[in-house]
């Protein structure tokens, strides 16, 4: 059999609208929101000729293939490759790349290690260190959110909180671009992230060995199961890197997103500031309606059939989260940013066996930031557009150019 991109190129099922799109485009990575209307406007799933696979953005739709580990594995990939038959550009992670029952051991490990008791402890940290630099960044006044803030707070807090020894931003921020981008096809994207290459991928696996790793950390729980017998070195080291995977890139967009949301929205941000009950759920609506993590793919393990449609047996269905967490039947007014909406049942974090396993974290820090800037920062204005930054599976900024006005 030929391969496709990487999987079995399928036929049209029966019933299904054809779609000439690419979704990994540059215009659609830039701005997709028109992409994910007419996603959804075609029907529970769509056919993407240009891939020879489907994909899906209806709220219910995406929910049921994204939460359905049996039918819908992950083993085989969650990009546009298929595991099964091509060989993978790293060894697959043990958590997002892999199905029950060894995906349940090996997430056990880390749903310990980064379990809201331990995260809890880290919140006073979290918090000082966000107050610490935006009184930097105050004194700045004219600032770009996403290199001097969205890229800078979780390149500090995070690898203190994990216990990385040596912590290098360019070697996280370029791994995450590789993990995320390779998602994706071989487009230019995917390659030019790629192009950062081994000396990248060898400092991570390093900075995963037990000897590069702190006592006073969250990894150390993991390295503590190696004491205990419970699992072996190398897996270990697997668990830490799946950590550096998935921590750094995902946070660097939720808040860069975030800021994005409150300067287009001054009279939501002068909610929050009137009632910082409302920090939490801002982070949330921001989830929401910018989906850092734009879309994952799952792969079909048998014939099966979702809303009257024939799936057949390696099928890759792209599940785009971005359109699902903007559906109109599901969201009212979805395209608008209101922090007091009712964000239950939003899929920035994922759903089913494999939903966002350091989602406490991520939390911690993004409210952590965001109380700060509320505290601290009168209002905020735009300098200069927002950039955005392609990438094949993240919806990130490249920069947000903005001025900071201190509370008076
Ligand atoms: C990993 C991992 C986990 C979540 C997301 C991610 C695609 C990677 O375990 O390596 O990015």
């Amino acid at each position: 059999m030929s391969l496709f991109e990487g999987h079995k190129p399928i036929n049209a099922p029966v019933g299904i609208n054809s779609w000439d799109i690419d979704p990994y485009s540059k215009e659609v990575l830039l701005d997709p929101t028109t992409f994910f209307d007419q996603l959804r406007s075609k029907g529970p799933f769509v056919y993407l000729e240009k891939y020879k696979m489907l994909a899906c953005g209806r709220y219910g739709e995406t929910k049921e293939v994204f939460s359905d580990h049996e039918r819908f594995v992950s083993s085989r990939g969650v990009g546009i490759q298929d595991f099964k038959l091509e060989k993978p550009w790293r060894p697959p992670s043990v958590v997002l790349e892999v199905d029950p029952p060894q995906h349940t051991k090996n997430r056990r490990i880390l749903t310990k290690a980064l379990s809201p008791k331990n995260i809890s402890l880290l919140k006073p940290f979290f918090k000082r260190s966000a107050d610490t630099l935006l009184d930097e960044l105050i004194v700045k006044k004219d600032i770009d959110a996403i290199a001097d803030l969205a890229e800078v707070f979780p390149t500090i807090v995070f690898p203190a909180a994990v216990g990385l020894k040596k912590i290098n931003k360019s070697t996280l921020l370029g791994y995450g671009s590789m993990v995320f981008n390779a998602l994706g096809p071989d487009n230019e994207f995917r390659r030019e992230a790629m192009n950062l290459g081994m000396s990248v991928i060898q400092k991570i696996n390093d900075q995963c060995l037990v000897g590069n790793i702190d006592d006073e950390g969250l990894a150390q729980n993991i390295y503590d199961k190696v004491e205990s017998g419970e699992i072996d070195q190398e897996l270990a080291g697997m668990l830490v890197r799946s950590l550096l995977s998935a921590g750094i890139d995902t946070t660097v967009s939720a808040i860069g997103n975030l800021i994005w949301c409150i300067l287009q929205n001054p009279e939501q941000f002068n909610k929050i500031k009137n009632d910082k009950e409302l920090v939490n759920n801002a982070v949330e609506e921001s989830l929401r309606l910018t989906s850092p993590v734009k879309a994952f793919c799952r792969t079909s393990s048998i014939n099966t059939e979702v809303s009257g449609i024939k799936i057949e047996e390696g099928t890759k269905v792209l599940c785009v989260l971005g359109a699902a967490n903007t559906d109109p039947d599901v969201w009212r007014d979805p395209y608008k940013f209101d922090v007091s909406r009712k964000t239950m049942g939003h899929l920035a974090l994922g759903i089913g066996v494999h939903n966002c396993v350091g989602q406490t974290l991520a939390r911690a820090e993004i409210t952590s930031l965001l109380l700060s800037v509320a505290e601290k920062i009168e209002k905020i204005e735009s300098l200069k557009m927002p950039i955005w930054k392609p990438n094949n599976a993240m919806r990130s900024l490249k920069s947000l150019p903005i001025r900071l006005f201190q509370n008076s």
